[in-house]
């Protein structure tokens, strides 16, 4: 089998290598009538991209969008949506001394015991390229659950030691190459990724994300969880190790008095639950945390096998982010517009026409 396509009424599948010709994505589902432009495309691919900051690749991609389905006179039609990204800047020789080596932490052990054939060339398709596709994707879902009212911000929580949500001034994220949201943490931020570029080492970073204006009822008891399914999203994005929902692993510790949001007329006291109760939203904001594992490319040699099976050491050079979680903001956010878009098209497929009961307190 083979799994290369999110989602089930907006369907988003990606194709496209590291070092192919080319990455691109089909979106199937998409309402029509929906502006779509390519310019806007490419401008949320921008915050994504590597060779933004000294902190992140330098490898320097032109991202720009060709759309060839799907669109006609600046709006979405109801076809199928086709975007394509040629890859511009690939350098694989940066990748024949491993070509026959697996990166400890990497995807190449794995994929060459599952398909026993690899596309080492920038890590094929187990590499952070593909995701641009997810963000691309991502503009045309959070374009039309933004016309629902509903808005996706994510930040960057943590960066190794270094906590960066001391103070939440979203609207500061993309002033900085972190999307750090407290603005006094950027210098501090930059000096430890200037020292751990020179060591040579990497480390990981939570990225947390919040949705606002969802409505209650989003999600699927009891396989598709809204839950459940956020989770695989963030999960199915590169180097996640850990999801959270609202309190997430704090919940072990809380008693049933703290951890229950209590109900009052003016809304719920508190959001511990991160806006999601039996796999269906409350109304609350949905509040999504997960975190990065360090990169696994590093140019400090560790040992490994070959693929004839003999140890070696194996150095990584070429260009490599010291942190993905750094880029992973965008990626993030996107993902979460994915589920709830396509969550909010099955809803609206089985329970459009249920009226709410009672007064509508989660507002
Ligand atoms: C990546 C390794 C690097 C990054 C790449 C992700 O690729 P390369 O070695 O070919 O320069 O630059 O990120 C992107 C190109 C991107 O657009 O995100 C990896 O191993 O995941």
């Amino acid at each position: 089998m083979s799994s290369n396509t999110f989602g089930k009424l907006f369907a988003v599948t990606t194709f496209g290598e590291s070092h192919g010709p080319a990455i691109g994505c089909v979106i199937d589902g998409c309402p029509p009538g929906l502006p779509i432009d390519a310019a806007r495309i490419e401008q949320a691919l921008k915050r994504r991209a590597t060779g933004r900051s000294r902190h992140t690749s330098q490898r320097h991609e032109a991202d720009a969008v060709e759309i060839l389905s799907g669109v006609f006179e600046g709006h979405s039609t109801g076809a199928p949506i086709a975007l394509l990204v040629r890859n511009t800047d690939a350098r694989s020789k940066d990748y024949t001394k491993i070509a026959e080596q697996f990166r400890p932490g990497h995807a190449d052990w794995t994929y060459h015991k599952k398909y026993g054939i690899r596309d080492y060339r920038g890590g094929g398709r187990s590499s952070a390229r593909e995701t641009t596709m997810r963000v691309a994707a991502g503009v045309i879902a959070r374009d039309y659950l933004a016309t629902l009212g509903i808005q996706i911000r994510g930040y960057l929580a943590q960066l190794g030691p270094i906590r960066t949500d001391t103070r939440l001034l979203l609207d500061s994220v993309d002033d900085n190459p972190f999307f750090c949201p407290d603005p006094e943490r950027v210098a501090e931020l930059e000096t430890f990724m200037d020292q751990l570029r020179k060591s040579g080492d990497s480390v990981g970073a939570r990225v947390n994300v919040i949705a606002s204006g969802v409505p209650a009822g989003l999600g699927e008891p009891v396989y598709g969880k809204l839950d459940a399914e956020i989770a695989a999203a963030m999960m199915s994005i590169n180097a996640v190790k850990g999801v959270e929902i609202g309190a997430g692993f704090a919940a072990v510790e809380q008693p049933g008095t703290v951890h229950r949001d209590e109900i009052t007329p003016q809304g719920f006291l508190s959001n511990h639950a991160g806006g999601i109760l039996g796999g269906i939203s409350s109304g609350q904001d949905i509040l999504v945390s997960m975190v990065y594992k360090p990169t696994s490319s590093l140019r400090l040699p560790g040992r490994t096998l070959n693929t004839a099976g003999e140890e070696v050491d194996i150095v990584t050079t070429g260009r490599h982010d010291p942190c993905v979680g750094i880029r992973a903001t965008p990626i993030a956010e996107a993902m979460l517009a994915l589920v709830l878009m396509d969550q909010y098209l099955r809803h609206r497929a089985q329970c459009g026409d249920v009226g709410i009961i009672g007064p509508d307190i989660s507002q």
